[in-house]
């Protein structure tokens, strides 16, 4: 398969599933996306980090260009080929000493994707450090089938149902440490999560969710965003892109999709279509 990886890299990633770390841009760079995550902040007047969920990209033009990140969209055309559908993002942001965590969980017991294709990329805005809370692995749990998650609605989790697996052990995790700028990728089944921030400093970073453009819904039909080679398949409908930045359109759309998502009726995150 085309793309940056080398086949050790691609077949590192099918038997562990999770690769690190990888550049997307400069230091300098990212800390103009954290700057702007914090200015975000100042005009909503709340932590953009409550509905920046699901379909993050839709609130500002220059989240969908980093999802179309030619070193992102290299690495992931080497794991699910040339055709690929940004299936969402989430904005991960812990502040300096923070207590919030993200429960062990799988992505794919969630989104709602036939096959289990899809590829989490995670961008450090900040560096991420084990001090600092960053996202966690546990090598091999991709490979199988999904796992019980009970639904703990803690709010310290900042996944919205506080989703988590039982029994996971610890001390096998993979700590995917990030400097400011670098990403890391993991597939839909693997095990991952994070602990508190212990540092003096924040600790931000976005994940996109890609897929293959032939991946199916399992529950109705959605949206999705192209963002390289064709969609052959037709499967997705089209995202809503925003015409600005914090787009008041695209804004609301993300907040209606977020109430839905919290709602416990809905089963799935992959339930709530973005419009
Ligand atoms: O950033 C974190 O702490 C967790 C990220 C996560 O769960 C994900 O990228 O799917």
């Amino acid at each position: 398969m085309a793309g940056s990886l080398t086949a050790a890299e691609v077949a590192r990633f099918q038997s562990e599933g999770h690769l690190s770390p990888y550049r997307a841009m400069s230091a300098e760079a990212a800390a103009g996306c954290a700057a702007k995550i914090a200015e975000y902040e100042t005009i909503l007047g709340e932590d953009p980090q409550r509905y920046f969920k699901i379909k993050a990209h839709i609130a500002a033009p220059w989240m969908i260009e980093l999802a179309k990140n030619k070193a992102i969209l290299d690495a992931v055309e080497s794991l699910i080929g040339p055709d690929i559908l940004l299936f969402g993002s989430s904005l991960f942001a812990k502040r300096a000493n923070d207590t919030r965590f993200v429960s062990w969980h799988q992505d794919s017991a969630y989104y709602g994707l036939d096959p289990h294709d899809e590829v989490t990329v995670w961008v450090a805005f900040t560096p991420s450090t084990k001090q600092n809370g960053c996202l966690r692995v546990l090598p091999g749990s991709h490979i199988g089938p999904d796992r019980t998650h009970e639904e703990t609605y803690d709010p310290q989790n900042l996944l919205a149902r506080g989703q988590s697996i039982q029994g996971v052990e610890d001390d096998r995790a993979v700590y995917m440490e990030l400097e400011a700028g670098e990403f890391s990728i993991h597939h839909e089944r693997t095990v991952h999560g994070s602990l508190a921030n212990m540092s003096g400093e924040p600790r931000i970073g976005l994940a996109f969710f890609y897929m293959p453009a032939a991946t199916r819904s399992t529950i109705g039909r959605r949206s999705a965003l192209p963002v390289r080679g064709e969609d052959r398949h037709g499967h997705w409908d089209m995202d809503p892109l925003p015409k600005r930045d914090l787009d008041p359109d695209t804004i609301a759309v993300l907040k209606a999709v977020w109430a839905q998502y919290q709602d416990r009726s809905v089963s799935q995150a992959a339930a709530v279509a973005p419009h």
